[in-house]
């Protein structure tokens, strides 16, 4: 697929990087960029040499949300029967190798949304996240009421969406929204560091254990915990589970197979 408004690389042979790339309007989110997205996504996710992925932005704005312009004018009709801003938003959680959201700059309504479907946010100290849809008379609809007080919890969450405001990566990073936050012209080394490391894990694992995380929020403790035992189980079948506790025992680095 050519791309217009993402671009799209490797690095080191395993690392899928997918940049938005509409910096004029700020990485505004429209139908266009989300199929690019989605398609980026699910070749790399498809790609047996890729073992995780980066979503990042500029370093203005990771995205400031859906193109406002594009919905102005848009009736109940307009929306409820037809496939804007549905199609392709949930792609990135159909993925199964992890996803990072490397967030610089505005992180705004689906911007946010979209940063919270990644496995994880690593966020530059310019980062700006909010939930700003109540100024313009909607409310978050890309999961936003969901996800974030999953995330943040909800008085947190309320005030972000209730009032619009924006949080720093500070705010972000201690209520749970980023899991870390690095210097701007560090936000690419980091992010590529912590993706080469997951990288170099058992992929099965890896899978694993993201899988395992995103059942907690779909069901009940007693439930989540069957479903990790099970997990946790099934790892002992592969051949990586054999090389990294044999790796250990006789203490040298672990040469995973992904098998
Ligand atoms: N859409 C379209 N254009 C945008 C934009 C946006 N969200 N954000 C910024 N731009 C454009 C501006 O119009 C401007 O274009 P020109 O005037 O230069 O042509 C250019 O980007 C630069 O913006 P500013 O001049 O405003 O730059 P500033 O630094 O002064 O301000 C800002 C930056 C981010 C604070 C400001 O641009 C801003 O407030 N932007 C709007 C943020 C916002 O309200 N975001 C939420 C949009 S609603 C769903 C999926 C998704 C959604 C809903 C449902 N489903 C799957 C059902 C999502 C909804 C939303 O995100």
């Amino acid at each position: 697929m050519a791309y217009e408004l993402v671009e799209v690389r490797t690095e080191g042979g395993k690392v899928g990087i997918v940049t938005l790339n509409r910096p004029k309007q700020l990485n505004a989110l429209n139908n266009q960029l989300m199929d690019e997205l989605g398609a980026a996504l699910r070749a790399f996710d498809a790609d047996e040499a890729i073992g995780c992925m980066i979503v990042t932005g500029s370093e203005k704005a990771f995205a400031a949300g859906a193109d406002i312009g594009a919905m102005a004018t848009y009736t109940f009709a307009d929306v409820y029967k037809g496939d804007y801003i549905t199609r392709n938003w949930e792609t990135i959680r159909s993925v199964r190798k992890p996803v990072i959201a490397a967030v610089s700059g505005f992180c705004l309504g689906g911007g946010c949304e979209l940063a919270m479907m990644c496995d994880f946010i690593i966020a530059a100290d310019n980062a700006k996240f909010g939930q700003p849809e109540i100024k313009l008379g909607i409310i978050p609809g890309a999961g936003g009421t969901q996800r974030l007080p999953r995330s943040v919890g909800k008085s947190k969450a309320m005030d972000m969406a209730l009032t619009g405001r924006m949080i720093d990566a500070t705010e972000a990073e201690s209520c749970g929204l980023a899991s870390r936050v690095v210097p701007l012209d560090k936000l690419m080394e980091e992010t590529l560091g912590a993706a080469l490391m997951i990288c170099d894990y058992s992929q099965i694992a890896v899978m694993a254990a993201k899988e395992s995380v995103n059942r907690s929020f779909e069901t009940g403790l007693a439930d989540g915990v069957m479903f990790e035992r099970r997990m946790f189980h099934a790892l002992f079948a592969t051949t990586d589970q054999k090389e990294g506790m044999d790796a250990f025992v006789n203490k040298r680095k672990a040469q995973f197979k992904h098998q």
